[in-house]
């Protein structure tokens, strides 16, 4: 499949990964937009929010605890952080494998632009 975060779990690219287990992957984004910036993945190919199945909650919710755990170890769980999923063009998508973004280390600002 060409999937770029597919080749990421596989191996074929390289990625900064930060935390692996059965389920999920994490890694720090190329372009970091916070000091802290990891994308948190299913190893499952889902390709959109729009795609996901029932049977496929457990490991949604992974991402999401993944992404608290990480706030925890990086030290700014209690200070805040923002996660975000984009989902197809108009939500800024660019890359077909759901992800979470984890940012953190500095105060963000909302509405998000
Ligand atoms: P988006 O929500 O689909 O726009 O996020 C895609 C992210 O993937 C974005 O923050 C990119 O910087 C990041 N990324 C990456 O970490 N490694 C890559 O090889 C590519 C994109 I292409």
């Amino acid at each position: 499949m060409d999937c770029l975060f597919c080749k990421i779990i596989n191996r074929e690219i390289p990625a900064d990964i930060v935390y692996e287990d059965d389920e999920v992957l994490a890694f720090n984004d190329i372009n970091p937009q916070a000091p802290t910036h990891v994308l948190i993945i299913p190893k499952q190919h889902i390709a959109t929010l729009n795609d996901i199945e029932e049977h496929q909650l457990a490991t949604v919710g992974r991402l999401q605890y993944t992404a608290a755990r990480l706030a925890k170890d990086y030290g700014f769980a209690e200070g805040g952080y923002r996660v975000v999923m984009n989902c197809n063009e108009d939500g800024g998508q660019t890359v077909y494998h759901i992800h979470m973004h984890l940012m953190g280390g500095r105060r963000f600002t909302w509405p998000a632009g």
